[in-house]
């Protein structure tokens, strides 16, 4: 049985854009983990966590995957390892954070891993990239476009052109 997942990608350090292309071959290096939709890259103001940090890089992928939530979430955090995340500050900043947004739709509360993510539904830097992906992607049975049109942070938000 396969399920397909979203998963939102977040960078604001080091070389952001190449960390977040590395990310997803690595995300999908797998038989497990199969790569269906990939967003545009938004550059993003951090939203939360101590002030004064770099801008993000953010984006969103949907995967098809036979990994149960809990050991695709360990694959999540082996790829966050590998580009040396280290957790300190609670949303401080990161060279990468790889979040599992849905798991087709599991409902589940569990203090590692809840689904939807908690947060998902009030934060544009996941909602738009997700809107442009998959223009008929829900979540909690609203439309994503919807609710990153009425997200606090929609207004830091713009395309990525990498090389500016
Ligand atoms: N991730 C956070 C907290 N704040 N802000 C932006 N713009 N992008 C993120 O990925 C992000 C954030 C916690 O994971
Ligand atoms: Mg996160
Ligand atoms: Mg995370």
């Amino acid at each position: 049985m396969t399920v397909r997942s979203v998963l939102a990608l977040g960078s604001n350090l080091g070389e952001r854009g190449d960390t977040l292309s590395l990310a997803v071959a690595d995300l999908v290096d797998t038989p497990h983990v199969r790569l269906r939709e990939v967003s545009p890259v938004v550059q993003t103001r951090p939203v939360g966590g101590p002030a004064g940090q770099p801008d993000y890089l953010n984006m969103v992928i949907e995967v098809e995957t036979d990994l149960s939530p809990f050991e695709l979430l360990a694959h999540c955090q082996a790829v966050e390892n590998k580009h040396h995340r280290v957790r300190e500050v609670r949303w401080g900043p990161r060279t990468l954070d790889i979040d599992i947004i849905t798991y087709g739709d599991l409902v589940m509360e569990d203090e590692r891993l809840t689904l939807p993510h908690p947060r998902a539904s009030g934060r544009a830097f996941v909602l738009q990239p997700w809107a442009w992906m998959d223009s008929a992607a829900t979540l909690n049975g609203v439309p994503v476009g919807e609710l990153a049109a009425a997200a606090a942070d929609l207004d830091g938000l713009e395309p990525f052109e990498p090389g500016n």
